[in-house]
């Protein structure tokens, strides 16, 4: 196996979530896929900047205030603390986290919007037409539903608009993002939304209005403060606001010095037009080099529904991972969906089965037998076996030789679920293995060396199972690894962190033998359903 990147800098965003309201789900997937990247990527040796963060400002958040009878500030710092609580939950290590109502953002804004001003792209004129305040964003009347209805939010009514605003100039990048798209398919993500991208923008690109009159909580434009900036403008700045270190100087010039531009924008396929269109073109308008790729994955369903308030079937992600645990909920989410698909979440019939197959029985349990037996057969340490030794139609072996590659590709093209299936492919083969070896027979024989090489196959390729799935489950991960006897932490972000060790540890054949072994334990527990599981 030859990994012969050189180390480099990674930097990915998460959407920056709306602090409307308690933590969606929805956030949840993002992020933790997010989460999945960076660990993946620093594996690989990779300097890593992980960004999320919330989106303070706008109509929809000065009305959950409203409805709260709070001030906006005092609101948004409440369920920002909600957003924080729930990262730390789920294990995620992001390195920046921004709020759109921070004073360094303001600046930033000011100066971007200086920068676009400057370039002519900015005039005023009258906006008309229906608004979605769930969305913030106009609705084109064809893209409405029966009764003037937006069809994401279709029991919210949109609202008529007819004010002046300012308006970016997005018509005149129609030909440069045509190119853009052209030139580097890579662009957006996956497929499906690179055309539905490549569709929108071939009807024609509509100038779109980047102030609001009538509402206090945001920034006001720079030139012209009774006006108020459209809540998108000002977040999407969010992402490079964040790349200012922490006591540095708010310019522009500064957060684009070391990890600009941005490698990998995630979202859900809900704002892809944001990213992919209305972005790249202000960034072109402002004369800045544009990001490497959007990424818009599906959307989530629970028990095959939409999720929503109205219907009353939304998921508390801070309740399901106290319920089930960090590794569990990000485990199925990234097994269970494939990546950029939409996706169900279904507690009773999918979730915990998976989770008691893959983790309990498949992963677990071959484990913990084989450790078992080391400790009978072995003295309790890894079998005197060299991997290099073991011949190559050992069927593990074969596996193994080739995994290491298979799931780094599947992580590089953020295929997730093909990661897991892997892995627990050879997981499986382990256990049809030790089932037909039976080193309890051997042993009985006084096969001593057979036996050895049998457990030590196994040990070993559940210690590759471990590395290579600690982006996703680093918590069962760090156990497996205490079991096998090493010292390793998967959450400690210096660890492991360069080239060389990714070929070590990737490899099938490197568990060192006669290495002391942990205690035998439970990697986890087998799940029952709830009595209040729906
Ligand atoms: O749009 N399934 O914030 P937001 C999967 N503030 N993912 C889902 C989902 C679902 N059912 N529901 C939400 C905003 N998401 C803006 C972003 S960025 C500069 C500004 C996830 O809180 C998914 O990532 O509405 C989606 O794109 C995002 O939450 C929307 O988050």
């Amino acid at each position: 196996m030859n990994y012969t990147d050189s180390k480099k800098t990674f930097a990915l965003t998460t959407p920056l979530y709306y602090v409307n309201d308690i933590p969606h789900i929805g956030s949840a997937y993002t992020t933790i896929a997010a989460d999945v990247v960076a660990r993946y990527q620093r594996m690989r040796g990779n300097s890593v900047l992980l960004i999320t963060g919330n989106d303070e400002h706008g109509q929809k958040i000065e009305r959950a205030a409203q409805a709260r009878g709070l001030s906006p500030q005092v609101h948004c710092d409440e369920i920002v603390t909600g957003f924080e609580k729930l990262w730390q939950k789920l294990n995620i290590q992001y390195d920046r986290f921004s709020r759109t109502t921070a004073e360094r953002h303001h600046a930033i804004v000011k100066e971007f919007f200086h920068r676009v001003w400057d370039a002519g792209d900015i005039y005023l004129s009258q906006q008309k037409g229906w608004y979605c305040v769930a969305c913030e964003e106009f609705k084109e009347e064809r893209e409405l539903l029966e009764g003037r209805r937006c069809s994401l939010h279709p029991n919210k009514e949109v609202e008529w608009r007819d004010e002046e605003n300012y308006f970016f100039r997005l018509s005149k990048y129609q030909t440069q993002l045509e190119k853009l798209y052209q030139e580097r398919p890579d662009f957006i993500q996956p497929e499906t939304r690179r055309n539905e991208v490549l569709n929108f923008v071939s009807q024609g690109l509509q100038d779109f209005s980047i102030s609001r009159v009538n509402l206090d909580w945001g920034f006001p434009i720079p030139t012209d403060p009774k006006h108020t900036i459209y809540v998108w403008f000002d977040a999407l700045l969010g992402y490079v606001t964040a790349l200012l270190e922490p006591d540095e100087e708010p310019t522009i010039k500064n957060a684009l010095a070391k990890w600009w531009p941005i490698d990998l924008h995630l979202i859900g396929k809900d704002i892809l037009r944001f990213h992919a269109v209305y972005w790249p073109a202000m960034l072109m308008s402002a004369n800045v080099a544009l990001p490497g790729r959007v990424f818009g994955h599906g959307f989530l369903t629970k028990d095959g529904q939409k999720i929503s308030k109205t219907l009353g079937n939304t998921i508390d992600p801070i309740a399901l991972v106290d319920r089930y645990g960090a590794d569990a909920v990000r485990y199925y989410f990234m097994k269970e969906i494939e990546f950029g698909k939409d996706g169900d979440f279904n507690e009773v019939n999918r979730f915990i089965p998976i989770l008691n197959a893959d983790l309990a029985n498949d992963l677990g349990n071959l484990l913990n037998r084989t450790l078992k037996m080391a400790y009978k057969y072995c003295g309790g340490e890894v079998p005197n076996v060299n991997g290099a030794d073991i011949p190559a139609e050992n069927p593990l072996k074969t596996i193994g030789l080739t995994l290491g590659t298979q799931v780094a590709q599947a992580y590089e093209n953020l295929a997730f679920s093909n990661a897991c299936e892997a892995v627990l492919g050879m997981i499986r083969t382990g256990n049809k293995y030790i089932d037909e070896q039976a080193p309890w027979t051997l042993y009985k024989q006084g096969n001593q060396p057979a036996v050895e090489q049998v457990l030590y196959s196994v040990l070993e390729s559940v210690r590759l199972a471990a590395y290579l799935l600690s982006p996703i489950i680093p918590g069962i991960s760090n156990d497996i690894y205490q079991q096998l006897g090493f010292g390793t932490n998967f959450n400690d972000k210096t660890q492991l962190s360069n080239t060389a060790d990714f070929t070590v540890h990737a490899s099938w054949g490197t568990l060192p033998a006669k290495q002391k072994l942990g205690e035998p334990r439970p990697i986890f527990q087998k799940l029952e359903v709830a009595e209040t599981s729906s």
